[in-house]
C-alpha cells in the first residue's frame, strides 16, 4: 500500500471518521496475504498505532470533545476488527482450496474405503481344527521354533547318526550349543509328556524348517500340527477314529482313508494316511490320478519316546499325528502351488 494513500488518524474533529473507516476497509479488502493483514492490524489496532492514539489523546481533549472522539475511536476500531476477520476468512478459504486442486469441497462424496483384512487361510484352517480337538477333550499347546536338538531328535529316537536325520534337512544354530530350528512339530510330544500326566490328548499347530530346495510342494517354512493322545490300552483303532474326526471336521463330510506302512523313529507301528481323494472319483491333478492323497503321517507312540517323557510304556501307550498344515490347506482351496501361502503378496491373499 503506498504511503500516500494512508490517512493518519487525529483527535481532530475535522478528520471524517467515515473517511479513515473506508480507507482502512479498502485496505484489508486488498491485502493480499495473512502476513499483510497482520501488519495492517499493528497499525490501526496495535499497542502505539492509530485507534490506540485517538483513545490515548482523549484525556488531553476539551472535555465537550471527548465524548465524540471516544466512540469515534472505538467506530473504527470496531469497522477494521470486522474487515480484518473477514478478510483473514476469505485469504484461508482461497488457500484451502488452491490445495484441494481448485476443486470446492462436496461434502456428499462417498467417504475413503476402509480395507478390511481376514485371516490368512493357514490360521483359518488351524482355528477351525483347533475348535474341532478341543471339542474332543484336546488341549492346545504351543513349542519353540528355535528347538534343542535333544527335543526334535534325541528324545524322538533319532540319534546323532540317525539316517533319519537326513530325511529333514536341518537348519543348525550356529554356535548356539544343541539349538536347531525345528523341523517338525513332533518334538512336543515330548515337551507335553514332560508337563501333563497321562492320560492326556493334546494338538499343537505351528511353523517348521527345513533346509531344502523349494518347489510347488516343498517350503523350507510351513506349518504342521501334531497330535498326540497318551492313555491306557490306546490302540490304532483309536488312531484311525481321531483321523476320520479330523477329515470331516475339514471337509464337512466322511472321507474313506487307508493305511500304509511309514516310517517314522519316533512311532511303532508308523504309518502314512492317505485320504480318497475329495475332488474326484476317477483321477485329477490333485491326486495326480491316483484317487488317493497322501496325507497325513501317524502311528503309535514308540516306547523308547515315551521313556524320553518320563512316561512308563509299560502302563500308557498312545498315537501321535503330524498333520502337514499347509498341504491341507492347498488341498482345501485347491492351491496349486505352497509357495503361495507365505509369499504375502496381497492378490493372493484377498480371496480368502
Ligand atoms: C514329519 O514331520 C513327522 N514329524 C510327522 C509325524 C508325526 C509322523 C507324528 C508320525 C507321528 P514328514 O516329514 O512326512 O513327517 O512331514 C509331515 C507332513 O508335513 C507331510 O505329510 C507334508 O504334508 C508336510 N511337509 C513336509 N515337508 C514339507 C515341505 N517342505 N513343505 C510343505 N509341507 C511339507
Amino acid at each position: 500500500m503506498p504511503c500516500e494513500e494512508r490517512i493518519h488518524l487525529s483527535p481532530d474533529e475535522s478528520q471524517d471518521a467515515e473517511a479513515l473507516i473506508a480507507a482502512a476497509l479498502t485496505r484489508v479488502k486488498n491485502a493480499a496475504d495473512v502476513e499483510q493483514l497482520r501488519v495492517l492490524e499493528r497499525e490501526y489496532l496495535g499497542a502505539g498505532g492509530m485507534v490506540g492514539a485517538l483513545l490515548a489523546s482523549i484525556p488531553t481533549l476539551p472535555p465537550d470533545q471527548r465524548k465524540a472522539t471516544g466512540q469515534r475511536a472505538n467506530r473504527i476500531k470496531a469497522a477494521v476488527e470486522a474487515a480484518l476477520a473477514e478478510r483473514k476468512t476469505a485469504l484461508e478459504d482461497a488457500a484451502l482450496e488452491k490445495e484441494s486442486g481448485g476443486g470446492a469441497f462436496d461434502a456428499t462424496l462417498p467417504g475413503a474405503r476402509v480395507e478390511r483384512g481376514s485371516l490368512h487361510p493357514i490360521t483359518q484352517v488351524t482355528r477351525e481344527l483347533e475348535d474341532l480337538f478341543t471339542s474332543m477333550g484336546y488341549v492346545v499347546l504351543d513349542g519353540p521354533e528355535v528347538e534343542r536338538d535333544w527335543y526334535n531328535f534325541e528324545a524322538l529316537n533319532i540319534p546323532k547318526d540317525h539316517p533319519a536325520r537326513d530325511a529333514q534337512d536341518t537348519f543348525y544354530c550356529e554356535g548356539k550349543g544343541d539349538l536347531v530350528l525345528r523341523t517338525h512339530t513332533s518334538p512336543c510330544q515330548v515337551r507335553a509328556m514332560e508337563t501333563m500326566k497321562p492320560p492326556f490328548r493334546a494338538i499343537v499347530p505351528g511353523k517348521v524348517f527345513r533346509q531344502e530346495t523349494t518347489d510347488a510342494s516343498h517350503e523350507h517354512t510351513f506349518h504342521q500340527m501334531e497330535g498326540l493322545v497318551v492313555g491306557r490300552d490306546i490302540s490304532v483303532g483309536h488312531l484311525i477314529g481321531a483321523m476320520k474326526t479330523l477329515l470331516r471336521g475339514v471337509f464337512g463330510r466322511d472321507i474313506e482313508v487307508r493305511l500304509r506302512p511309514g516310517y517314522f523313529p519316533f512311532v511303532e507301528p508308523g504309518f502314512e494316511l492317505d485320504a480318497k481323494c475329495p475332488f474326484c472319483k476317477s483321477g485329477c491333478s490333485v491326486c495326480k490320478q491316483s484317487t488317493w492323497i497322501e496325507l497325513l503321517p501317524c502311528g503309535m507312540v514308540h516306547p523308547n519316546v515315551l521313556k524320553s517323557g518320563g512316561i512308563d510304556p509299560e502302563h500308557w501307550s498312545g498315537f501321535a499325528f503330524g498333520l502337514g498344515l499347509s498341504r491341507l490347506v492347498m488341498l482345501r482351496h485347491k492351491i496349486d502351488d505352497v509357495r503361495h501361502l507365505l509369499a504375502g503378496d496381497l492378490r493372493f491373499l484377498e480371496q480368502f
